[in-house]
C-alpha cells in the first residue's frame, strides 16, 4: 500500500494519522483499537489498496457487531390470526404467507459515512427450521418494534392494508428473497440492485430508513428465525454493507 493511501485511511478513520493505529487494520486477525473498531478494512482484505476508493465493510448485529454497543437493531412479527398482539419482544419470530404472518426489520445505519457510496448489501438470518420463498420490500411508513401488530404499525397509526401489505405501507419492489434455509439454517439474501439502492437510500436520508418487511401473500411455508432478542447473539439478524467513498 502506498504511502497516500495510509495517509488517507489513516485520517479518515483515526484522525491522528499515527501508523499504530494504521496497521491494526493491515491484518484481518489484528486486534484493532476501540475507535476503529467499527470497520474493517476491505483494501487489506481484498490485497486491491486504492485510496480513491476507501473500500468498507459494515456489519451491524446487535450486541455484536460493529461492535457489543450496537442495539440499533428492530423486529417483529405480525400476525393475521393474533391481529392486536405484538411480538416484539420474542426470541423467535415467523414469516408464513400462508397463515398470515409477516416480519418487519430495521437496522440503523448512521455511523456510515453520509456520502459514502452503497455498493453491496446482504442480509443474513438464522432460521430454526425449513420454509420457502418469501419476498422482501422496502417499509415507506415509521414502525415501532415495541407497539406494531397486525392492524398497526404503532401506537394509534393503523396499516393502510393490515399486515403491511398497503401501496403507502411498503415500496413495490422485491429487493430480494428469503430462500428455503438449508443446514446450517442460515438464511443468506445475497446483494441485489434494489437492496443496494435501498440502503444507500438510508445513508443518504436517514429519515427515510424504515427498514424491510419479508412477506408473501397467501401462499408460503412459513421460516421461523431469531430475533434481535435471541439469547444467542451470534445468530441475531445482520446487515452487511459494502461502501466506497469518504
Ligand atoms: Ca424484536
Amino acid at each position: 500500500m502506498d504511502e497516500g493511501t495510509r495517509d488517507a485511511f489513516a485520517s479518515a478513520e483515526v484522525g491522528d494519522g499515527s501508523n499504530a493505529m494504521f496497521d491494526a487494520f493491515s491484518g484481518v486477525d489484528a486486534t484493532p483499537p476501540a475507535d476503529a473498531a467499527r470497520v474493517r478494512d476491505a483494501n487489506a482484505e481484498t490485497g486491491v489498496p486504492d485510496a480513491a476508493l476507501m473500500r468498507k465493510i459494515w456489519e451491524f448485529q446487535d450486541g455484536v457487531l460493529p461492535d457489543a454497543g450496537y442495539q440499533g437493531t428492530q423486529d417483529t412479527a405480525l400476525y393475521r390470526k393474533d391481529p392486536d398482539s405484538n411480538f416484539g419482544s420474542a426470541q423467535q419470530i415467523e414469516v408464513d404467507g400462508s397463515s398470515g404472518r409477516v416480519l418487519l426489520f430495521r437496522w440503523d445505519v448512521n455511523m456510515i459515512a453520509p456520502q459514502s457510496t452503497v455498493t453491496s448489501v446482504e442480509l443474513v438470518l438464522h432460521a430454526t427450521d425449513n420454509g420457502s420463498e418469501h419476498d422482501i420490500y422496502p417499509v415507506s411508513v415509521p414502525w415501532s418494534d415495541s407497539e406494531a401488530t397486525w392492524q398497526q404499525r404503532r401506537s394509534n397509526a393503523p396499516w393502510e392494508v393490515a399486515g403491511c401489505f398497503g401501496g403507502s405501507d411498503r415500496g413495490p419492489t422485491v429487493l430480494g428473497t428469503v430462500a428455503a434455509p438449508t443446514a446450517p439454517l442460515e438464511v443468506r439474501v445475497r446483494s441485489t440492485p434494489a437492496l443496494v439502492a435501498a440502503v444507500q437510500r438510508w445513508v443518504d436520508e436517514p429519515t427515510m430508513n424504515h427498514g424491510i418487511t419479508i412477506q408473501r401473500q397467501n401462499e408460503g411455508n412459513g421460516i421461523t428465525v431469531h430475533s434481535r432478542e435471541s439469547s444467542a447473539p451470534a445468530k441475531r439478524p445482520r446487515l452487511i454493507v459494502e461502501t466506497t467513498g469518504p
